[in-house]
């Protein structure tokens, strides 16, 4: 039997990767970031997903041969003007702390009638330090008015993606992963390599 292509993530966010592995570890032998601890740690400088997404996947790809993929995402609040967006992760005022996130979007959300919002996944292929493809996936919903359900990560417990009554949180990874914004980008990098052969 053939070995899996390899695919290389360039982040250091385990939920993101349990995702990803669960969507497509089948068909590529899905490795982190934090398998490699010489790569370097890339500042998210930029001011899009876009341009977040190919500081991760290019400065990986100069340290390593083969596909690597990132993934920037966040959630985007019509009543906020698209806040979070590119600052999702560290919007409670600490970096990747989920409860001080949730707990700022509730708090912001206390006076909103207009509760509509979207995950957004902006992932970037990238090989030997350039970029070879990008591809976005979005997934619209609503924001509810405290916490349900403990499965995902970020935000899930507050959204409800449209056409559910639950929210992802609630709804479990199978759901999810069938029609998240990350599941929507990730299709489109599946196609995109195996048209590569
Ligand atoms: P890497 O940069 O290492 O990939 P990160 O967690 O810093 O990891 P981002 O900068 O892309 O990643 O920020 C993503 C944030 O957006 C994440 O911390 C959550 O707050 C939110 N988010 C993204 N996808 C989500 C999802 O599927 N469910 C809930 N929240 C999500």
């Amino acid at each position: 039997m053939q070995p899996l292509p390899r695919l290389i993530l360039a982040t250091r966010n385990a939920h993101k990767t349990e995702e990803i592995q669960a969507m497509i570890g089948d068909r590529f032998e899905v490795l982190n970031a934090k398998a490699f601890p010489d790569f370097p740690e890339i500042e998210e400088t930029g001011t899009s997903f876009l341009e977040n997404a190919r500081l991760k996947a290019v400065g990986i790809s100069r340290c390593i041969e083969g596909w690597v993929l990132s993934d920037d995402s966040g959630l985007e609040v019509d009543a906020l003007g698209g806040a979070p967006g590119v600052w999702s992760s560290s919007y409670g005022g600490e970096e990747g702390n989920h409860a001080k996130n949730n707990a700022r979007l509730l708090a912001e959300m206390a006076d909103k009638a207009n509760r509509n919002a979207r995950f957004r996944c902006t992932m970037v292929l990238a090989r030997g330090g350039s970029e070879q493809a990008a591809f976005s996936g979005t997934v619209e919903g609503h924001l509810v008015e405290s916490l349900h359900g403990v499965g995902g990560f970020g935000y899930d417990p507050l959204f409800i993606p449209v056409g559910h009554e639950k929210t992802f949180a609630e709804l479990g990874n199978g759901i999810k992963n069938s029609l998240s914004h990350r599941a929507r980008a990730l299709n489109q990098v599946v196609a995109f390599l195996d048209g590569r052969g």
